[in-house]
């Protein structure tokens, strides 16, 4: 019983902040574990933004490598994951480089059901 009243005090701010945490993601897919069967590195990996689906969908690049977004539908769009957010846009382009592996799943905020992945691993 000494034990548990000395660890209440403790896990209290934890959980809120794990709440707070939470809330910030509420957009961004979570970042999952790369599977083991993923397709062949992209060397220069650009996705075209279309309406309203992403090509590819999918990428595979390696740590430290830029993926670039271009936007060539006629709609606005945006590119949303775990620790990128390109704002909404109509035209142009945007870069984000993954520094650390994982399969990072993104959408797009306006239209549900718009969404890719990209996966990054190690360097060789
Ligand atoms: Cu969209």
């Amino acid at each position: 019983m000494i034990g548990r009243s000395l660890l209440r005090p403790l896990l209290a701010p934890l959980a809120l902040a794990a709440v707070v945490l939470a809330g910030c993601a509420s957009s961004a897919p979570a970042v999952a574990e790369v599977p083991d069967d993923v397709g062949p590195v992209s060397t220069e990996p650009v996705v075209a933004v279309l309406d309203n689906v992403y090509d590819p969908v999918e990428v595979v690049v390696e740590v430290g490598t830029e993926v670039t977004w271009v936007w060539e539908g006629r709609a606005a769009h945006d590119v949303v994951g775990e620790g990128f957010d390109s704002g909404v846009q109509g035209t142009g382009t945007f870069t984000h480089t993954f520094e650390e592996p994982g399969a990072y799943g993104y959408v797009c905020t306006l239209h549900p059901g718009m969404d890719g992945t990209v996966y990054v691993i190690p360097a060789e």
